[in-house]
């Protein structure tokens, strides 16, 4: 029997110094009955924690260590580089290949800026779409997330759905009056707001598939038809691809779905584990950057070396033939896996999947939007969790998140994982 009495006591004690004891709300377990878990060490698919129990880990840092944790060759990396310094102020040759990979990549993409995070990537989007466009407002959707930026925390997903406040106090007023919000993959909402206020608007965000509110692909034509009412109003259309940035595909959504943005931001896979976001499109609209032109942006440790060679490696190992395809077809694997454990259990759920990003909905309706995804049983998904949990298996603590799975992640961890949940869902 697992116990998780150190966790506990280090909990009690961050509670007394940071707020929530956590410095980011999604690691706290809202909407799971029982304290975070503290972790200390992760090789691989596995994590280790604090009480020395281990996990299989499908959360992998919230996805950017899609070749699982302290992977050889990004660890090899870091070591080298950091005997030269952790940074200078100062351009580095490691900024150029970086920016080169992700536009060798991402055809959209001509110019790059790399940032800290991917809110920073998806803030400075804006920013920029507002200056090239001159117009104020933005248009995102019911329960996707793009990081914690005032205009965005308007009926947001991830963390500010798990606990309760997808729309955030201290927004101001003048600025939530800027955003307009539709329900996800509904087409006929966009064109009307477009219809009504089209020309006043700078933007579209969107996560090309929505992470955030679980995993929610896009229906037939939703992205379609977000690029073409884009460009019918003279608007720029941003795909948020924290997430599915070099996750769903070398590249990303984007070259799944063969729909094209005008702007993109990325992170997590991107940074290895490090910090690192970045956001790029064409260059007509990148040039208006600062220093090139007067929209203005900047970082400290944008770009900085230890990141972006961590990135650098990361990526170097997805570009090799076959990755994306083993993960998607082990992701597939482990999703059906998933969804015979229930049905032999009883238990009806709804699972979604595009390539290493996953969602067990604990609904008996399909899940394409916020509503359908507020309606699923979120006090069995908490029991589930710790069920797998005593199983040494560590999905994401909300129904309200993706899983994601590693290239390290192999036959063994997915049998594993299923007989946990078969068990896990026979519990509930
Ligand atoms: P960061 O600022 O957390 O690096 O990125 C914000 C962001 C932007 N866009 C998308 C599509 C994202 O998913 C995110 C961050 N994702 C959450 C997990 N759902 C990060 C976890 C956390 O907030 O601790």
């Amino acid at each position: 029997m697992r116990n998780w009495d150190r966790s506990r006591e280090l909990f009690e004690d961050a509670s007394r110094y940071i707020p929530g004891g956590v410095n980011s709300p999604a690691r706290a377990f809202g909407s799971v009955p029982m304290h975070p878990v503290f972790m200390e060490r992760g090789r691989g698919a596995y994590m280790y924690d604090v009480d020395g129990n281990g996990y299989i880990d499908y959360v992998l840092s919230w996805g950017p260590l899609v070749l699982g944790h302290a992977h050889r060759d990004v660890v090899a990396a870091i070591q080298s580089r950091v005997r030269l310094g952790t940074g200078f102020g100062t351009p580095t040759e490691l900024e150029t290949e970086l920016a080169r990979t992700i536009i060798d990549a991402i055809p959209s993409v001509e110019q790059v800026r790399l940032v800290n995070s991917g809110t920073e990537a998806t803030m400075s989007a804006l920013r920029l779409a507002r200056a090239y466009t001159g117009r104020e407002r933005i248009v995102k959707f019911d329960g996707c997330y793009h990081g914690h930026v005032d205009p965005l925390l308007i009926k947001a997903g991830s963390g500010a759905l798990t606990h309760g406040e997808p729309t955030s106090p201290g927004v101001p007023d003048a600025v939530a009056a800027t955003t307009r919000s539709c329900p996800y993959n509904d087409i006929e909402a966009i064109e009307a707001l477009f219809a009504a206020e089209g020309e006043q608007i700078a933007a579209v965000i969107v996560e090309p598939v929505a992470g955030n509110m679980g995993c929610i692909p896009p229906q037939p034509g939703f992205l379609e038809a977000l690029r073409s009412v884009t460009e019918r109003h003279g608007a720029l259309l941003i795909f948020d691809e924290v997430m599915s940035g070099f996750r769903v595909a070398w590249g990303g959504a984007q070259i799944l779905y063969g729909v094209t943005p005008d702007l993109t931001c990325l992170g997590k896979v991107i940074g290895g584990g490090l910090p690192v976001g970045a956001f790029g499109g064409k260059r007509e609209i990148m040039q208006l950057l600062s220093p090139a032109g007067a929209v203005y942006q900047a970082g400290t440790l944008s770009g900085n070396p230890l990141a972006v060679v961590a990135g650098h490696e990361t990526l170097a190992a997805l570009s090799e033939p076959g990755v994306y395809e083993q993960l998607s077809e082990r992701s597939e694997r482990l999703s059906w896996g998933i969804l015979r454990a229930a049905e032999n259990a009883g238990v009806p759920i709804y699972a979604t999947q595009v390539g290493s990003m996953f969602t067990t909905f604990f609904s008996e309706q399909p899940v394409t939007d916020l509503t359908s995804a507020q309606a699923c049983d979120t006090e069995r998904f908490g029991r589930f969790f710790v069920e797998l949990l005593r199983r040494g298996v560590y999905i994401a603590p909300s129904q309200f998140e993706s899983g994601f799975l590693s290239t390290a992640h192999g036959e063994g961890e997915i049998e594993q994982t299923v007989a946990a949940a078969e068990e896990a869902f026979r519990s509930l």
